[in-house]
């Protein structure tokens, strides 16, 4: 046995449920029909066997079908041997934006989480201690709060700015689609609650800049804990190395907030736009820019990127989306065009051209130091990118719903034809998949979720531009895969449907002394690029999409992440709103 989930089951569907509103794709691996019965045994309807084609990511042998109109209700579908129960319910979104919110509130730090809000997944305060600086140890400071980052304890910077990125363009996007109350201890309070939740971030983040207003890289241990619970985790924590990429990360957000929460807090907006400008002075006045590397004696995750021309410009756009001032327009354009074409000076008067001039070496340089991180070149700002390293597609949401016309014809215009070229490319994708899934065979990377949700994020905003419906169902495909409509028949979403995650590289999870996961957790899915020596040993040559073990050890595969919630709540927010 190589996996320990293999499934006999020949259908597999969402296992949330379908919008009655919706397409309801389901998948079949055997070469018969398949029959749609209601709660009485009563056949419904027959879907006629079409052929099977072969699915190259899994191996399998496998048909799509669509459902077509069905009335509310629960079903139960049969082919040859097999049967699966489906809802279709008029609302089937509203509990994954809940759990999936709810479960960021599952990782705060430095307070006590209660069973008031918590349930049975209660936790006393963690990591209350100050922090010492890394390179100076007698300096400390209280830097509280926050979530934490994934399976480990650790906080970062850039990640968290992320997370926060995508949860503020779902409630400026899809107000009505981010149900309210999810019961944090902030309910009720006249702010909603994905934006009480993200600010549990944003406070942190504050918190994390220097008086000079660089922002630290993160705030960790030198190592990763053992399984313990968090107030459990007691051993120092350091405040690690200022670096560029995160204070440009921290401005952008900073400044978007500072929008978002005008009319909830004035006060809070003006903290933050305080500090976003804090911080973009010190990216003009230290411009020697270095890829963040752990310093010697740090163990714990790095989030290294050699490129910031993509935090640069979603600063830039965000500045000039708050102050209004053209300076930082005009910057975001020539750092998009710059983009283009690295290798040439064209920078010409950018304010950031050492930066820039910077960046070009260090890459050349890692090339070398790092072959196998396969640096790629720049060729134009990824206008469809999401994740903590490349943050492109943020900007380019600024662009295209914050600025619109007053981003002018290359950052409104060049940029939204960039961007539906690009977005082509995600729904080709999911057309070559015999899964619908949006992932090439060589996509199952560690956290291959992130190009789902990537992906499933960008045919969203096609949709949004274009009203093109192919790209919105394109995009349902993607939570219909993360919901258990793939190759190992399971939900990659804890607590969510029949056959889901149980054992997450998650601390907690692992040491609560509860059999259930924290609920309300992606994982970062299968991998079959960068995986441990002992994964390899026990999968093999298994297919991509099947390289997969439900076991706590696995972080590989098996580990949460913020940032694997957040762009799914973006998405399914937009659903919500259907
Ligand atoms: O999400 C990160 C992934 O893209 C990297 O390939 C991987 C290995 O460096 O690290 C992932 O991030 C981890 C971080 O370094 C530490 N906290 C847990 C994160 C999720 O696995
Ligand atoms: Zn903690």
């Amino acid at each position: 046995m190589s996996n320990t989930i293999d499934s006999l089951n020949t259908i597999r569907i969402n296992q949330n449920g379908y919008s009655v509103r919706l397409p309801k794709y389901i998948a079949v691996l055997e070469e018969k029909p398949v029959y749609l019965y209601d709660t009485n045994d009563n056949l419904i309807s027959e879907y006629q066997y079409p052929g099977l084609s072969y699915d190259e990511a899994s191996g399998d042998n496998v048909y799509m079908i669509d459902l077509g109109d069905i009335p509310v209700g629960k079903y139960t579908l049969k082919c040859g041997g097999s049967s699966a129960g489906i809802t279709v319910s008029d609302k089937p979104f509203e509990v994954l934006v809940n759990s999936l919110i709810k479960g960021l509130y599952y990782q705060r730090c430095g307070c006590e989480l209660e069973s008031r809000h918590a349930g049975i997944f209660t936790h006393k305060a963690c990591h209350t201690a100050p922090a010492a600086v890394w390179e100076d140890r007698s300096q400390k400071k209280l830097v509280t709060g926050g979530w934490h980052d994934a399976g480990d304890y650790g906080k970062y910077v850039s990640p968290g700015a992320v997370t926060v990125g995508h949860m503020l363009y779902a409630y400026l996007l899809f107000a009505d689609g981010c149900s309210d109350d999810v019961n944090i201890p902030e309910t009720g309070n006249g702010t909603p609650d994905i934006l009480n939740e993200a600010r549990y971030e944003l406070e942190w983040i504050l918190k994390m800049q220097r008086e000079d207003g660089a922002f630290y890289h993160k705030l960790t241990k030198d190592h990763f804990a053992p399984f313990i619970m968090p107030e459990d985790d007691t051993d120092p924590e350091y405040l690690i190395a200022p670096s560029h990429c995160a204070t440009a990360d921290a401005v952008a957000v900073l400044a978007l907030a500072s929008r978002i929460y005008k009319k909830f807090d004035p006060d809070f907006s003006y903290r933050t736009l305080k500090s976003a400008l804090m911080g973009s002075e010190w990216l003009v006045a230290n411009q020697n820019f270095k890829p963040y590397i752990n310093p010697e004696g740090v163990m714990t995750g790095p989030y290294g990127d050699v490129n910031v021309i993509d935090e640069l410009f979603w600063a830039c756009c965000e500045l000039f989306a708050t102050t209004g001032k053209k300076a930082y327009l005009s910057e975001a354009e020539r750092l998009f065009i710059n983009a283009k074409d690295m290798d040439n000076d064209t920078t010409g008067n950018c304010i950031f051209k050492e930066m820039l001039k910077k960046q070009k070496t260090a890459a050349e340089e890692f090339r070398k130091r790092f072959p196998h991180w396969n640096i790629p070149k720049i060729s134009g700002l990824n206008t469809t990118e999401f994740g903590w390293a490349d943050v492109s597609g943020l900007g380019a949401l600024c662009c295209l719903f914050c600025l619109k016309e007053n981003a002018g014809p290359i950052l409104y215009g060049d940029l939204k034809k960039d961007f539906l070229e690009r977005s082509e490319k995600a729904l080709s994708c999911v057309n070559e998949s015999r899964y619908r899934t949006a992932l090439a065979v060589e996509d199952y990377v560690w956290g291959s979720m992130l190009n789902v949700m990537n992906k499933a994020m960008t045919m969203t905003v096609d949709y949004l531009l274009t009203g093109n419906e192919d790209m919105r169902n394109g995009a349902l495909s993607q939570i219909d895969y993360a919901l258990g409509l793939n190759a190992l028949d399971l939900s990659f979403v804890t607590g969510i449907g029949t056959r889901s995650v149980q054992n997450p590289h998650h601390r907690p999870s692992g040491a609560d002394g509860i059999k259930a996961p924290v609920p309300g957790f992606v994982v970062g899915g299968p991998n079959n690029k960068w995986t441990y020596p002992e994964t390899k040993e026990r999968l093999k040559n298994t297919p991509a999409a099947k390289y997969y073990i439900d076991e706590t050890q696995f972080a590989d595969m098996n580990e949460v992440a913020i940032y694997w919630n957040s762009p799914m709540i973006f998405v399914t927010a937009f659903f919500n709103t259907i």
